[in-house]
């Protein structure tokens, strides 16, 4: 399969750090270093809004759905046929870098840039998505607005999933403008769309380790996510003995310690646990801890031994309660699961590649993705580039260099030209594809 524009367009890596300062600069006031840009709060609809204009500067017609993804569509030749597009998300975590997420969504913006000022035509419309509230660091679910359009959220959820401040998802959306009961339009129908592909960093050493510049990603980890709460007695630190205590934190600190260990025996290869936040009261150096809440992260690319593991370390960590007179209880938060993409999708990366003159590494991904969220609506694929700093993400010390993104770009561009090229019959049939350029 040949694609003879793919290859000739080059992303202009200086566009792409333009854009990605700007985007760094939409940061909350006085929130510490990195990027600070949350889920459904105004910040985020700003950048959504700083996209629209570049795109709608580009002749593109430009919408936002009732979940707040933002949708730009280039007009292809043959109007009948469903959409391939790219995209990724604009919101962050608390202190986060300048590229998880705005990666993907600068090398959309810049792939509509040289399709329009080069006038390249395409067959299938075009569509660049920004997913609104990707990252689960407010709310504990991740990829609210990609889970909405990919059928697994609707509007009955969103109530109950809550903030640091107990603002709901609901309340949140309704705060910028946007209406949760509707959120049902903004799900996305299989005939509507093609293939979609999103370019991220990796979030990883593996690339940068081993010199590749591209990832084409064959899986995605999913994550099961559930907060613990430990119970014991608030006491003096001086009157009370270390027979007689019931301390919440010293039984959270060992079932941390349990978690890690999980993780690390000969069973769980390739699961993931952390513990990232520990809120502790009454929080005084001279008041033994009474009460203790852990939130626990469970990643894993196999489906059944993430929820597995997840529900053993529930009872490690009761077990732990007992022997110490803590009472544990635990409040599940988001469950999503692992994907694999489809190999058609991949082998079109991996045919850009070629293309380019580029190595590449088949490869999982840790993290999940908006992308995750949609594979089952549509056939979906993955482009890394790497991530410098030993991998660094979630963290200011997040680092991909402008050139090694515009090389991702001009993969990716490819790809998508090369699976607009490609002749398709019913989508139950996508898997036969053939490359009507080859
Ligand atoms: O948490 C994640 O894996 C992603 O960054 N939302
Ligand atoms: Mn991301
Ligand atoms: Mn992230």
């Amino acid at each position: 399969m040949s694609t003879a524009v793919g290859p000739q367009l080059r992303a202009d890596a200086d566009a792409l750090a333009a854009q990605i300062a700007e985007f760094a600069a939409m940061t909350e006031p006085d929130s510490g270093p990195g990027v600070t840009r949350l889920a459904y709060t105004p910040l985020e609809r700003a950048a959504h809004e700083h996209f629209a204009e570049h795109m709608r500067a580009l002749g593109l017609r430009v919408w936002t759905d009732a979940a707040g993804n933002t949708n730009a569509e280039r007009a292809g030749t043959d109007p009948s046929l469903p959409a391939i597009a790219t995209g990724s998300h604009l919101d962050s975590v608390p202190q986060a870098g300048r590229y998880d997420g705005i990666a993907g969504v600068v090398a959309a913006m810049e792939i509509a840039r040289l399709l329009h000022d080069q006038a390249i035509e395409h067959r299938h419309p075009l569509r660049f998505v920004v997913f609104a509230a990707e990252e689960g660091a407010r709310f504990g679910q991740a990829c609210t607005g990609s889970r909405i359009a990919g059928g697994l959220t609707t509007a009955a959820d969103l109530n109950g999933k809550r903030d640091g401040n107990g603002v709901s998802i609901a309340e949140a959306m309704r705060s910028v403008g946007l209406d949760p009961t509707a959120v049902e339009a903004a799900r996305w129908r299989p005939q509507d769309w093609r293939a979609f592909v999103e370019l991220h960093i990796e979030q990883g050493s593996v690339l940068d380790t081993s010199c590749v510049p591209i990832g084409v990603v064959d899986q995605i980890s999913g994550s099961t996510r559930f907060a613990l709460r430990f119970q014991g007695r608030a006491s003096h630190t001086g009157g009370t003995p270390m027979h007689l205590r019931a301390d919440a934190l010293a039984a959270a600190a060992q079932v941390v310690s349990a978690a890690e260990a999980l993780a690390k025996d000969s069973r769980h290869h390739g699961t993931r646990i952390t513990v990232g936040r520990l809120d502790v009261s009454p929080g005084s150096i001279t008041t033994i801890p009474g009460e203790c809440h852990a939130y626990v992260d469970v990643r894993d690319t196999d489906s059944d031994r993430q929820r597995e593991t997840a529900a053993e370390l529930v009872d490690i960590a009761h077990e732990i309660g007992r022997a110490r007179g803590v009472a544990v209880s635990a409040r599940p938060m988001a469950d999503a699961s692992p994907v694999v993409l489809p190999s058609w999708v991949r082998n079109a990366i991996v045919h850009a590649c070629h293309e380019r003159g580029l190595d590449y590494r088949v490869m999982p991904s840790g993290a999940s993705h908006d992308t995750q969220m949609i594979s089952g609506v549509v056939p979906a694929g993955m482009v890394f580039v790497p991530s410098l700093n030993h991998g660094v993400s979630h963290s200011p010390q997040e680092l991909t260099e402008a050139a090694d993104l515009a090389v991702g770009v001009d993969v990716l561009v490819t790809a998508l030209l090369a699976l607009d090229g490609m002749e398709h019959e019913s989508p139950g049939e996508l898997g036969e594809t053939r490359c009507m350029t080859c």
